[in-house]
């Protein structure tokens, strides 16, 4: 007992000693040191800051993941993040699909400010311009080596008749602020179907160029529908063009064979360079932004997931995408780095079960509910739409629990700003807030309020959730999925009624006539942060 407390005094008194004298020299260099760089060096000596791992799923559903209730699949890993930190129960994608959500992460704009931020095929040109100030743009500047591995969906090149796969593709993520990037152009249901490492498809043999059309298919080679009965996972809708490891694709493309990527192998492909990132970092701070293209179609998971659920490649392609998380955590506790990263795992949009090949997934969902307690899914102005898991991890500074905090991915870029103790200017990032105290779970008090974007617009302000009138399908032909679209007003309790099932817009007229109003207003002002 004794010697353990003396053990313990000595340790003290010789990291006082430390302290002391560390704190004596930073005090010596600020003093010499020119005004910027002298408060660089007082910040960090108060506070180291952390290596963020930002894990974005794609598709992935509020009720997809064991520890926001899903019970037919289990995911350990990511259930390690909910336990060693903050689960969020309001953390939203600001849209219901994939570029927009993507586009407003990075921007800290809402897509719906922007024509042209709608989903993109693979041949679209980069929708971020370069120079402005994005989210990794903001992180390098405050001294991190910034990375993306994974899915892109944002545009790449100046255009589709400017852009030659074959040769330097620019601009793209290296031009908007990171230093390295291995991707994925848009989807896996897109072409080409091919890596693209920093500014080079990956394996491309120049005797074979790559082509890519989205009108016209090239003479000779086959598609989805010359070929459909002997595709590997037949088509339900659309995925009818070009023909690519068995599989039917959005989009014509020739050439590049020895590029092509393995569906089954995409996973361990992405999470393989991921981890590889996290190895190299040295000394500097780093960002790593690794877009999952679990679970989105087509659902080819790696055999050695096959069956590990009863829900067929949808439930095991959740599996799969559990592993990736797991193996990214791994390094990160091998590579002593899990103490001072902050790790948030969300996702672009909600769930959606049939969204373009006959998988099984309709046929197996069984009584798993990918939506959780919510309606609608991917596509919809519906809660499901938007309102996804969100997962905050950073040892030390956070406390484990539960936080009903209001946050938005469009938050992101102003918190990391304030994070790394950096100013924006006025015109950059116009819908981010600042939320550092709710990221880190100091304060339960999020955003006062958040746009969702489906095909139009809602807006949720504290618990009460207003959806524009609009006209349109009430249920998505194609995907089964409830859209929210109506022509009239709808306002729903989200305390009382988490399901949107009571429209009480007649009942409380002047709550439907404000936030219309305060819709109106968000639009008209072109931002949204003060
Ligand atoms: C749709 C595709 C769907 C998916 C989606 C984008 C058809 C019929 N459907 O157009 O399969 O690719 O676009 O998904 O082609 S997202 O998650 O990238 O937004
Ligand atoms: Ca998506």
């Amino acid at each position: 007992m004794t010697s353990k407390h003396e053990h313990w005094q000595r340790n003290w008194q010789r990291n006082w000693q430390r302290n002391w004298w560390l704190s004596v020299l930073v005090l010596a260099v600020s003093l010499c040191a020119p005004e910027t760089s002298r408060s660089v060096v007082a910040s960090q000596a108060t506070a180291q800051r952390p290596n963020i791992v930002l894990i974005y799923a794609d598709d992935i559903g509020y009720g997809d993941i064991s520890s926001y209730g899903a019970t037919a699949v289990k995911t350990p890993n990511v259930d390690r993040l909910a336990k060693e930190g903050l689960r969020f129960t309001s953390g939203y994608a600001t849209s219901a699909t994939c570029t927009p959500s993507r586009y407003s992460m990075l921007t800290g704009q809402y897509a719906f400010r922007k024509q042209g931020t709608g989903v993109l095929p693979g041949d679209a040109a980069l929708i971020i311009e370069p120079g402005r100030t994005t989210l990794p743009a903001v992180l390098k500047r405050a001294g991190y080596s910034t990375g993306v591995v994974g899915k892109w969906h944002l545009g790449l090149g100046a255009g589709k008749d400017k852009l030659d796969w074959n040769g330097e593709i620019t601009p793209g993520p290296l031009d908007i602020g990171f230093d390295y990037s291995f991707i994925m152009a848009a989807t896996g249901d897109r072409v080409p179907t091919v890596y693209v490492e920093n500014r080079r498809v990956v394996g491309l043999d120049p005797a074979d160029p790559i082509r890519v059309n989205y009108d016209k298919p090239f003479p000779g080679e086959p598609t989805g529908v010359s070929q459909r009965g002997e595709l590997k996972m037949d088509w339900s809708h659309g995925h009818n063009m070009a023909v690519v490891n068995g599989v039917g694709r959005i989009g014509y493309m020739t050439g590049g064979k020895s590029a092509l990527w393995v569906d089954e192998d995409m996973a361990d492909a992405f999470t393989k360079k991921a981890v590889t990132f996290l190895e190299q970092q040295k000394g500097k701070p780093f960002f790593l932004y690794f877009a999952t293209h679990d679970i989105h179609v087509p659902r080819v998971p790696h055999p050695r997931f096959k069956g590990k659920t009863t829900m067929g490649p949808r439930g095991d392609a959740i599996v799969e995408f559990d592993w990736s998380v797991g193996e990214i955590l791994r390094a990160l506790d091998r590579l002593k780095l899990t103490q001072n990263t902050l790790v948030i795992l969300t996702s672009d949009n909600g769930p959606v079960i049939d969204d373009g090949y006959k998988d099984d997934a309709v046929a197996k969902l069984g009584a798993h509910k990918p939506s959780g307690p919510f309606r609608g899914g991917k596509y919809s102005a519906f809660e499901a739409g938007t309102r996804v898991p969100f997962l905050v991890r950073w040892p030390g500074r956070i406390k484990p629990g539960i936080s009903d905090a209001l946050f938005s991915q469009v938050d992101l870029l102003a918190t990391f700003a304030a994070l790394t103790g950096q100013t924006l200017a006025a015109s950059d990032a116009p819908d981010s807030f600042a939320l550092l105290p709710a990221l880190t779970g100091n304060t339960k008090t999020g955003r006062p309020h958040i746009v969702e974007h489906a095909g139009g617009l809602a807006l949720r302000e504290g618990n009460w959730k207003y959806i524009e009138p609009r006209n349109g399908p009430k249920i998505s032909a194609n995907t089964n999925t409830e859209l929210g679209n109506d022509p009239q007003p709808q306002l729903y309790d989200l305390a009382q009624d988490p399901g949107e099932t009571r429209n009480l817009a007649t009942q409380h007229p002047d709550r439907v006539q404000a936030m219309q109003e305060q819709l109106r207003k968000l639009r008209a002002e072109g931002r949204s942060r003060r």
